[in-house]
C-alpha cells in the first residue's frame, strides 16, 4: 500500500466532514523568530538529482522499485527528476536570492559506493565537492544528510536494513564522504525518517525495496537505530569540529475522531511505532513497553548502548498529526482515521494542523530533555494553479508554512530549542510512490523543460528569511 493512498482516504474523509481548504494567510501579527535562527531548505537526492546513470552511480532500491510495474503513480522514476545534478548552480542561485544560509541535502550512497562496500568512485564524490563549494561560495552552509532512502541495490541484495551487518557498512560509508567533504561541511544528520523507511518500505510495502510485515518494519527500525548509533560513533571518535545529528519523522499521535477507548490504545500503539521507536533508544536507550515483545528477538548485548549516542542537535519533520483507529487489518492491528470535524486539509489530503508541532516540540522538551531542534522539513502539496500571467500564486502554501512558523514561534516562547527552519521544499519534485503528481516546491519546475519558476511562495518565504519573522500572507 502507498503511503499517500493511506492519507487520501483522510481528504475524503475531510470532504465529508465538510471541511474547508486553507485561504489566504489572515493578517495576524508576524511572528518573531531569535536572532541567529537558521532558515534554509531540504531536498533529497533522489528526488530532485537525476543522472542516474551518471559517473559511475550504481543503482539504488527507488531505481530497482519505480520499474517495478505498479510501484510508482504513472509509472514514473527519478531518472531525471529536476536534474540538479546539472543544474546545481541555478538552485543554489535561487536559494541565495531567497536569503537562505543553509541548506539540508542528501547523498546518494550509491553515487559514493556504487556496490553499497568496498570501491569508491570518486566521481560521484566530485559531484557533492562541487555543490558545497558552491553552497560556500554563495555564504549557505551545507547541512548534509548520509541517508535519504536511496540504499544501493547491491546492499539490499545483501538483505538491506533487514541484516545487521548495515551498521558497519552505514558507518563505513559515512566515514568516507566525511573525509571527503568534512573539511567544509561542519552539520551531518545520518538519517531522514527512519520510521517511514520501516513503515512504508518494510511492513506495508509502499516504499522501496517494497517488503511488508510487522517483523520486517521492526527488524528495519533496529537497524536503523543501529547503523546510527554506530555511524554518529565512528564520526564522534573521527574528530573535528563537526555537529552530528539525525532527522527524524515526529508526528504526535492522536485518536481519530469519533474513536473510543479502543482507538485511544491504538494512538498510543502508533506513536510508540512511528515515533517513540526512534527517539526512545536514541534519548531515552530504550525501546518503548508497547513493542518489548517485537524488538526482544532483534536485541544483543550492547545494542542499547550502541544506539544511545550524544547527538548536537535533533531534526524534525513535522506534517500533521495523526489519528488513528483499531484496523485489525492494520500493520500492527491499527489504521488511519479522520482528523476532528473542521480540520483544514492540503491538496494531498493531509490535516492542517499548525498546533501539533507546538505539541512535539514541547514534548521533546518535557519528555527528551530539550535537544536542540530543527525543523528540517514543513510543507505542503496543493493543486497549483498559474495565474494569467502564468505564475504560480500559491496562497495555500503560504498560509500553510505561516501558520507552522507561527506555531513554531509559539513554542519557542514556551521553552522550546527551537533553533532553525528548514522548509520543504525547494522544487516540485519526485514524490515517491505519487511520482510529480505532488508539488511540494516553493519554485515550479516545468516537467517537459525542466525550466524552474519560482511562485508566490518562494517570495513570500524570501520575505520571511530576510525579516526572521513570518510577514503576512
Ligand atoms: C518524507 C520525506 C520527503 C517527502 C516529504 C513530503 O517525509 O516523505 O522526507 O522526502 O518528500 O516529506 O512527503
Amino acid at each position: 500500500m502507498r503511503r499517500r493512498s493511506f492519507l487520501a482516504g483522510l481528504a475524503a474523509a475531510g470532504a465529508a466532514a465538510g471541511v474547508r481548504p486553507v485561504g489566504a494567510a489572515t493578517a495576524t501579527p508576524s511572528a518573531r523568530f531569535p536572532d541567529g535562527f537558521v532558515w534554509g531548505c531540504s531536498t533529497s537526492s533522489y528526488q530532485i538529482e537525476g543522472a542516474a546513470q551518471a559517473d559511475g552511480r550504481g543503482p539504488s532500491i527507488w531505481d530497482t522499485f519505480s520499474r517495478t510495474p505498479g510501484k510508482v503513480a504513472r509509472g514514473e522514476t527519478g531518472d531525471v527528476a529536476c536534474d540538479h545534478y546539472n543544474r546545481w548552480p541555478e538552485d543554489l542561485d535561487l536559494m541565495a536570492r531567497a536569503g537562505m544560509r543553509a541548506y539540508r541535502f542528501s547523498i546518494a550512497w550509491p553515487r559514493v559506493l556504487p556496490e553499497g562496500t568496498g570501491a569508491v568512485n570518486t566521481r560521484g564524490l566530485d559531484f557533492y565537492d562541487r555543490l558545497v563549494d558552491g553552497m560556500l561560495a554563495r555564504g549557505i552552509a551545507p547541512w548534509a544528510c548520509l541517508y535519504h532512502w536511496d540504499l544501493p541495490q547491491a546492499l539490499q541484495d545483501r538483505g538491506g536494513w533487514g541484516s545487521r551487518d548495515i551498521a558497519g557498512w552505514f558507518a563505513d560509508y559515512a566515514l568516507v564522504v566525511a573525509a571527503r567533504l568534512g573539511d567544509r561541511v561542519r552539520h551531518w544528520a545520518m538519517l531522514n525518517e527512519p520510521s517511514v523507511v520501516s513503515i512504508f518500505g518494510h511492513g506495508l510495502g509502499g516504499h522501496a525495496p517494497g517488503l511488508t510485515g510487522r517483523a520486517s518494519c521492526m527488524a528495519a527500525l533496529h537497524h536503523q537505530n543501529l547503523a546510527q548509533g554506530t555511524a554518529l560513533k565512528a564520526m564522534r571518535a573521527a574528530g573535528s569540529n563537526w555537529r552530528l545529528g539525525t532527522v527524524l519523522s515526529l508526528q504526535p499521535t492522536w485518536p481519530a475522531a469519533g474513536g473510543g477507548p479502543e482507538d485511544r490504545k491504538a494512538a498510543a500503539l502508533w506513536d510508540a511505532v512511528w515515533n517513540r521507536a526512534c527517539l526512545d533508544p536514541l534519548l531515552l536507550g530504550g525501546y518503548p513497553d508497547l513493542l518489548a515483545a517485537d524488538f526482544a528477538p532483534l536485541l544483543r548485548p550492547g545494542d542499547l548502548e550502541a544506539i544511545r549516542q550524544p547527538i548536537d542537535f535533533l531534526g524534525v519533520n513535522y506534517y500533521s498529526r495523526m489519528h488513528q483507529r483499531i484496523d485489525p487489518g492494520g500493520l500492527v492491528g491499527t489504521g488511519f482515521g479522520s482528523a476532528p470535524e473542521g480540520t483544514r486539509h492540503t491538496g494531498m489530503g493531509w490535516p492542517v494542523e499548525p498546533d501539533g508541532l507546538v505539541e512535539q516540540l514541547l514534548e521533546l522538551r518535557e519528555r527528551y530533555g530539550n535537544p536542540e531542534v530543527y525543523v528540517t522539513e514543513n510543507g505542503a502539496s496543493y493543486q497549483d494553479a498559474p495565474g494569467r500571467d502564468g505564475r504560480v500564486e500559491d496562497s495555500e502554501r503560504i498560509a500553510f508554512i505561516r501558520g507552522h512558523l507561527d506555531a513554531a514561534a509559539r513554542a519557542i516562547a514556551q521553552g522550546a530549542n527551537l533553533k532553525g527552519w528548514f522548509v520543504w521544499t525547494l522544487l516540485d519534485n519526485f514524490e515517491w510512490a505519487e511520482g510529480y503528481g505532488p508539488r511540494f516546491g516553493l519554485v515550479e519546475v516545468d516537467r517537459q523543460t525542466l525550466e524552474r519558476r519560482p511562485k508566490a511562495s518562494y517570495d513570500w518565504y524570501a520575505a520571511a528569511v530576510r525579516a526572521n519573522a513570518a510577514p503576512p500572507g
